[in-house]
């Protein structure tokens, strides 16, 4: 154990990039598609681009992540689902979209993320109640896939109201009408075949340095 801990901090001091390790992703992005009319937000989950049903599978990977990415270590992980803008949003001066995270099966954390393939500049700060945090996430109107973690197998779900908020404070603004989104997930045994290959990797690597 402690050998290998040595090894990873030598590679992480020759500042290779291959020897980060990021948060795995599969399964095509699954879009939660957030609209406003000038009156009312609309937020509802793509089944057209993407007719995966869900809920959407949460896998743990096993993988000792790279800082920041670490909070997401020994967790079953998803970031499947993203928000995205469905169309043109013209939003009123000093306000902004809010999300809050209204309800969720006890145990779910919620992570900041982004774009998946920019994973790597991710700041995976904890959102909607994560360890402290506030309930509401100021979405910035860019496709923002969080990471989402369970700790245990079974089933998940979370609510989310997309509301119109001040831009600062997050306070609801009066004369708007928000909407609301179940998203659930299922977190399910990783394959073996996966595990196994990952350990070979891992050793054949140690054995090159
Ligand atoms: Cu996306």
């Amino acid at each position: 154990m402690f050998k290998t801990a040595c090894v990873v901090s030598v590679v992480a001091i020759a500042g290779s990039a291959q020897s980060q390790v990021w948060p795995q992703f599969e399964g095509a992005m699954k879009h939660v598609l957030i609209t406003f009319d000038g009156t009312n937000v609309g937020v509802e989950i793509d089944h057209l681009v993407n007719p995966e049903p869900t809920p959407l599978p949460m896998v743990n990977y096993g993988d000792a992540h790279t800082s920041p990415a670490d909070v997401l270590d020994g967790m079953y992980i998803s970031s499947q689902y993203g928000f995205l803008a469905d169309g043109l949003i013209s939003l009123p001066q000093d306000a902004a979209i809010w999300v809050e995270m209204t309800g969720a099966t006890p145990g779910l954390e919620i992570y900041e993320g982004g774009r998946r393939m920019m994973r790597a500049s991710h700041t995976y700060a904890p959102i909607f109640g994560t360890d402290g945090s506030d309930a509401a996430w100021q979405w910035d109107g860019n496709m923002h896939h969080p990471w989402v973690a369970a700790p245990a197998l079974g089933d998940y779900e979370a609510i989310f109201e997309v509301y119109i908020g001040d831009a600062v404070t997050g306070a609801r603004l009066s004369g708007y009408v928000s909407d609301e989104v179940t998203l659930d997930w299922v977190a399910i045994p990783s394959p073996a075949s996966a595990s196994l290959l990952g350990l070979a990797g891992a050793a054949a690597l140690r054995r090159r340095r």
